[in-house]
């Protein structure tokens, strides 16, 4: 609930104009930027799924080809890493072993700088990073990051508009997006004023043991993290797949045991998304889309669909996970499990 003022923070002081990056991380990391051809980002859990979202926003926008790998793997395998690679890593804590693990060895290989999004001012990945933008999330008393996650996205996307900025981003369309930054906290109250409707549909996950959840494009992270917090806060098994995938292996698992998730927001990828809900439906499946009234995603048996306020592409992702962590919550309290101190999980992984 704190997070349309949170987002608010976390954007403030730094996009009052067109000059993102200069106002975030002052003019010589500006220029820094200029040099940049590659971003390599690197992060764990959630943070990493914050880094898949920003790969479709920094390649659509930027134009700059982007890496996301988890640290625990990034750290134990050979990789070459380019001089002019941006090294990015995400962490809520700052303090997450792998992640720190991951950034030492990156600067052993030498790259063009390290950048840290991070919540915890004076922490380890604050400290050895070269520039940091702060997420302004306060502390979060769950083990399942929520704010940090949609500030982390903001912060992700303010980075990209400086970075794309550099690399022939037009002044017509970074004001757009920027102006759909700005709209974020309204937007995300209204999603939150869905709580009742979420609580009602919450029910029907009572008596299950395994979910899918499906999105498409810059969606299907949103689709990982709705996931990630359905199993670590309910323990309902939960898989997510790109909708496109459907058709490679997990249609196999449809019936009507098993509850499919879907974010719609209205984009050019919505009529490909409907298709996919239908080869769900023809399998028994029961579907739980999330979508823009504007989609025209049909309400009917075994479809529960939930109107979202039209929001823009970009800033999509940020306002779709909102409903996904309510979801999570309320089949969690329905279920009586502790929504803050998950069983075998601890808020910071440091060893
Ligand atoms: C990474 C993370 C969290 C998760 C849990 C364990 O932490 O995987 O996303 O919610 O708390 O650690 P961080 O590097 O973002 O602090």
């Amino acid at each position: 609930y704190e997070q349309p003022k949170v987002i608010k923070a976390t954007m403030e002081g730094r996009i009052t104009d067109s000059h993102v990056l200069e106002q975030a991380l002052g003019t010589d990391a500006a220029n820094l930027l200029s040099d940049v051809n590659h971003v390599q980002i690197i992060a764990c859990g959630t943070s990493y799924h914050a880094g898949m979202v920003a790969r479709y926003w920094i390649e659509e926008l930027a134009g700059v080809p982007c890496s996301v790998e988890v640290a625990s793997e990034f750290r134990y395998r050979k990789h070459v890493i380019q001089r002019d690679t941006l090294f990015l890593c995400i962490s809520q804590s700052g303090e997450t072993a792998d992640t720190l693990a991951a950034l030492r060895q990156a600067k052993q290989a030498g790259f063009r700088a390290a950048l840290a999004i991070c919540n915890v001012p004076g922490s380890s990945l604050v400290r050895e990073s070269d520039l940091v933008i702060m997420t302004q999330a306060g502390p979060e008393i769950g083990v399942a990051s929520t704010k940090a996650f949609t500030t982390q996205l903001t912060a992700l996307l303010m980075f990209t508009l400086a970075l794309a900025r550099h690399n022939g981003l037009s002044e017509e369309r970074e004001a757009d997006i920027v102006k759909a930054i700005h709209q974020l906290p309204d937007q995300v109250d209204q999603v939150l004023a869905l709580d009742a409707d979420i609580a009602e549909m919450s029910k029907a996950f009572m008596d299950k043991n395994h979910s899918l959840f499906l999105g498409r494009g810059s969606q299907f992270p949103v689709a990982l993290e709705g996931a990630l917090k359905l199993k670590e806060i309910s323990y309902i098994h939960a898989e997510a797949y790109p909708a496109g995938e459907l058709k490679h292996g997990p249609l196999a698992l449809v019936d009507s045991e098993m509850p499919v998730v879907t974010v719609a927001p209205n984009n050019d990828l919505v009529e490909k998304l409907k298709s996919n809900l239908e080869e769900v439906r023809a399998r028994g499946g029961e579907l739980f889309v999330f979508a823009d009234s504007a989609a025209d995603v049909k309400a009917e048996a075994g479809i529960h669909v939930m109107s979202l306020p039209s929001v823009h592409e970009i800033t999509a992702p940020i306002v779709y996970t909102v409903p996904l962590q309510l979801l999570s919550y309320h089949v969690a309290v329905l279920k009586g499990t502790d929504v803050d101190q998950p069983r075998n999980l601890a808020k910071s992984v440091t060893v």
